[in-house]
């Protein structure tokens, strides 16, 4: 197996950056790089020298974490050195030199830990998440998973499903033909309900849990002119989009990631909707309508009021919204801004806050984050669903709970086959 490195730390200037090392030539190389292995898991300053040259490189600080009781599971190591680009890649040149060692992959470090049992697929999941997280609900969220709580419930249910399935087999074993029809399924199906009950809630809740990774997707939509870049810039307080006194002056679709109350909001300036000019803000209409039917909220926007929201599909909740109030004050039941004052800004920001809290939670209590967790646990409780059936052959009941009990595995990583771990830690930075 080869020795992996990767710097740890973002590029660019900074104080310290940390480098990661893991595989079987951790030793030599740290005793190459500094004259001696440090003690474990003690921090050891050290001048850093090419082993190859003796030539001094920087002095850093050295941190070795013997396998098994590593971040890897493997002989481990981190060296924390100046954060200026021309060292960082001289270290990484002299690593690269060093026998046995080559840089990581995306993800290759999780994906070591993974193997070697340190954390579970939905673990490792997590983790990414919470380097991306960008808010207080996606850190709390990503945290919770990373900490193994989806695996705590995944083993819990499995746990129970495998005692479920002893039952039947024994009843398989023990009866003969004439008495397995006298099973007792209410037995199985009190055995089987609360397992159930808990995979329905927890499938109740995923549409937000996901949303919740993802972000709440709001559109600024109305007719042109409206001053739908103007909102957007004053949201995002950046000079995002162009904003002209010529209608039509939008055509692609701009997005502004927030972060309002805590909460992931993701805002996005569209043509304004009319009967389109010309060629291209016809197909920038077509996309911002075809965008709208994945939006949790819709801002009409128009000055005055008047135009009735058009184009905006039933399940997207559309909040009136009139312009340039400087100009012409809002009509009853439009939430009056002007976007050029920032007056009623903080209004329509807490009206989105409350939309975003309603559909997404706090992340206090999500389980399922990704699409991948809901498929499994769906499959495992349809499996559920058809084991009890009343009429239903023990035979085929104990294949049902055999099945859901693989789709439970699928979310940890136990049962999963190579590419499906492959795209999961693909997506991974490297270094991680
Ligand atoms: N007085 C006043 N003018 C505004 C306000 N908001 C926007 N405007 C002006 O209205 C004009 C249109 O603004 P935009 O933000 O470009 O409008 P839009 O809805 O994005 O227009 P399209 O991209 O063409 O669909 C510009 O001249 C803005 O300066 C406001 O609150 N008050
Ligand atoms: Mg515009």
């Amino acid at each position: 197996m080869a020795t992996i490195f990767a710097s740890g730390t973002g590029a660019g200037r900074a104080a310290i950056a940390v480098i990661r090392i893991s595989g079987p030539a951790v030793r030599d190389l740290l005793t190459g790089l500094a004259g001696a292995l440090p003690s474990p898991r003690l921090a050891r300053l050290a001048t850093l020298r090419d082993p190859a040259t003796g030539e001094a490189l920087d002095q850093g600080i050295l941190l070795f974490f013997p396998g098994p009781r590593s971040a890897t599971g493997e002989d481990y190591a981190e060296l924390h050195i100046h954060g200026g680009s021309a060292v960082v890649n001289r270290i990484l040149t002299t690593l690269s030199a060093f026998p046995g060692l080559r840089p990581a992959e995306a993800g290759e470090f999780a994906r070591r830990g993974f193997a070697n049992g340190k954390l579970d697929l939905s673990q490792a999941e997590a983790l990414a998440d919470l380097i991306d997280a960008q808010t207080e609900a996606q850190r709390r969220q990503a945290l919770r998973v990373a900490g193994g709580a989806l695996r705590r419930q995944v083993e819990s249910w499995r746990a129970a499903l495998i005692d479920a399935l002893a039952m039947v087999e024994a009843e398989l074993d023990f009866s003969d033909e004439a008495d397995v029809s006298a099973f007792d399924r209410a037995a199985l199906r009190a055995a089987l309900d609360p397992i159930r009950a808990e995979m329905r809630a927890a499938l109740l809740e995923a549409p937000a849990s996901e949303r919740l990774r993802e972000g709440f997707l709001v559109m600024i939509m109305g007719p042109p002119n409206a001053g739908k870049s103007t909102l957007l810039n004053a949201l995002a307080r950046r000079d995002l989009a162009i904003v002209s006194a010529t209608p039509g002056t939008t055509r692609d679709m701009i997005e502004a990631h927030l972060d309002i109350a805590g909460l992931p909001v993701t805002v996005v300036d569209t043509a304004g909707l009319r009967e389109a000019a010309d060629e291209i803000e016809r197909i920038g209409v077509d996309r911002v309508l075809a965008r709208v039917e994945t939006a949790d909220l819709a801002l009409w926007l128009s000055t005055g009021g008047g135009t009735p929201p058009e184009g905006i599909p039933p399940g997207v909740e559309p909040l009136k919204v009139s312009t340039k109030s400087d100009l012409r004050p809002p009509p009853a039941g439009w939430l009056g801004v002007c976007a050029t004052s920032g007056m009623g800004l903080g209004a329509l920001l807490d009206a989105i806050a409350l939309r975003a809290k309603a559909r997404l939670g706090d992340g206090g209590s999500s389980l399922l984050i990704r699409d991948r967790h809901r498929a499994a646990i769906a499959s495992a409780f349809s499996a559920l669903d058809h084991a009890v059936e009343d009429e239903k052959d023990l035979e085929f009941a104990a294949e049902d709970l055999r099945s859901a009990a693989r789709a439970l595995g699928r979310i940890v990583g136990a049962v999963d086959v190579e590419h499906v771990l492959d795209a999961v830690f693909s997506r991974f930075c490297i270094g991680k």
